[in-house]
């Protein structure tokens, strides 16, 4: 019999892998997309069909996290086997300015599909997985987290992924909804958010490498991250959902580095030897050698990254590191990717779009380039 998932958060960086994923397992998969002036289905175009088509086993509903009744109907007409709550406002630097939005969204839209999976009465049909978050260690009580870690989330969107986690956790226990969290750390790609520290370090970088900007201001760059790719980690998303009974899992790689490694990495892929003098907000980047032809519009002296204070955050998560041997021992799960290894898919992705960028501005268009966040 052929499953049907529901994803919420389909356009976004996992709901794309996790889509391509199911599909793959011969899923019938069900995605729900939010109306915008401009289409924003980049991720998912490559797995498109046309509704046209006789069968069609990608299906694209408009909704909203925030509109009950839509939510409601739409679980309705599907009867999903699964239900993937990926959808979220989930910059936690945003969440600062737009913390009531993050808190309908990102807590109460968790309700919201539990409550319409229990009202249809799908209690004993839909399997559901919510998109928990290693946020909701925030000020860390203990190194590495793990499943028994208390929580201390330190951001609006923290806040609002704790209601989520404990939503998730009372309606398995007073519903008996087959209902688990995933606890997981850091996840990036060639599809991360522009705005997410590693893409916007990727992005940067090679926009720099090819003359497109002069330089990447940054934040904390002494924050300490577990980072794994989004493919391995969309992988356990769907093994939770599988077992005889619901449980959390934290999904880490269990080693960390800094953003200023990460930074240090990227820059060597474009074949520029990064050199980090001064202190605090003065700190500053130079470029020590360019080893390589990848950047021909970069030179050694040239300081290519400065720290603005805007980018720092009201109340910081400085450090994080998980735990995975929960996920090991019962699933069997072990990532496959390295970090160093994402930052190289990364930085190569952000390249060619860089030279194909800067080939369009030597003809006279204009290129996107600007990066807030
Ligand atoms: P993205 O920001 O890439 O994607 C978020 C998705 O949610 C997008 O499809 C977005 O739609 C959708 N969305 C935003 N607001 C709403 C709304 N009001 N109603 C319906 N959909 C909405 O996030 P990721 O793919 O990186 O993360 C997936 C989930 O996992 C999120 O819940 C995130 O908080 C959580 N998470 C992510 C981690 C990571 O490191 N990536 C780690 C731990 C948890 P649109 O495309 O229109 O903006
Ligand atoms: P995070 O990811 O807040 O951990 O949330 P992000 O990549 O935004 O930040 C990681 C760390 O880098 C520091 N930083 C900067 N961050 C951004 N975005 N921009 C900067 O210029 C910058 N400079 C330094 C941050 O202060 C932070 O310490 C992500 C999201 O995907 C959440 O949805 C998810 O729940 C968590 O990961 C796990």
């Amino acid at each position: 019999m052929t499953k049907t998932a529901l994803i919420t958060g389909i356009t976004g960086q996992d709901g794309s892998y996790l889509a391509e994923f199911l599909l793959e397992k011969g899923y019938e998969v069900h995605g729900i997309k939010r109306r915008a002036s401009l289409f924003n289905t980049q991720r998912i175009d490559h797995i498109y069909e046309d509704p046209h088509n006789p069968n069609p086993r990608l299906r694209l509903h408009y909704g909203d996290l925030t509109d009950t009744s839509n939510l409601t109907r739409i679980i309705q007409e599907v009867q999903p086997d699964e239900v993937y709550n990926l959808g979220a406002q989930s910059h936690v630097a945003v969440s600062f300015e737009a913390p009531e939005y993050t808190a309908d969204v990102d807590g109460i839209g968790t309700l919201r599909l539990l409550e319409a999976i229990r009202f249809l009465g799908l209690e004993k049909k839909t399997r559901f997985y919510q998109a928990s978050t290693s946020e909701l260690f925030g000020l860390v009580q203990e190194t590495p987290q793990k499943e028994t870690t208390p929580f201390y989330p330190r951001s609006p969107y923290a806040v609002a992924k704790l209601y989520s986690y404990w939503i998730t956790v009372n309606y398995r226990e007073s519903y008996g909804i087959y209902a688990c969290n995933g606890i997981l750390f850091n996840h990036e790609s060639p599809r991360r958010g522009e705005t997410f520290v590693t893409r916007k370090i990727t992005r940067g970088l090679a926009n720099i490498a090819q003359g497109l900007e002069q330089c990447l201001y940054m934040g904390n760059i002494d924050a300490l991250r577990d980072w794994g790719h989004a493919k391995d980690y969309v992988r356990m998303q769907w093994m939770m959902l599988q077992q005889d009974r619901p449980e959390d899992f934290v999904i880490a790689t269990g080693l960390q580095y800094s953003v200023r490694e990460f930074i240090t990495w990227s820059a060597r892929e474009l074949g520029i030897e990064l050199e980090f003098t001064g202190q605090g907000v003065d700190e500053v980047a130079t470029v020590a050698r360019v080893t390589s032809d990848m950047a021909p519009a970069v030179k050694a002296g040239d300081v290519i990254l400065r720290i603005d204070p805007k980018y720092f955050r009201p109340a910081e998560v400085e450090t994080l590191l998980g735990d995975p041997s929960k996920a090991k021992q019962k699933l069997g799960w072990t990532p496959e990717i390295t970090a160093q290894e994402m930052c190289a898919e990364m930085v190569a992705e952000d390249l060619r779009t860089a030279r194909r960028h800067a080939l369009l501005k030597s003809h006279g268009y204009a290129v996107p380039v600007s990066i807030e966040n």
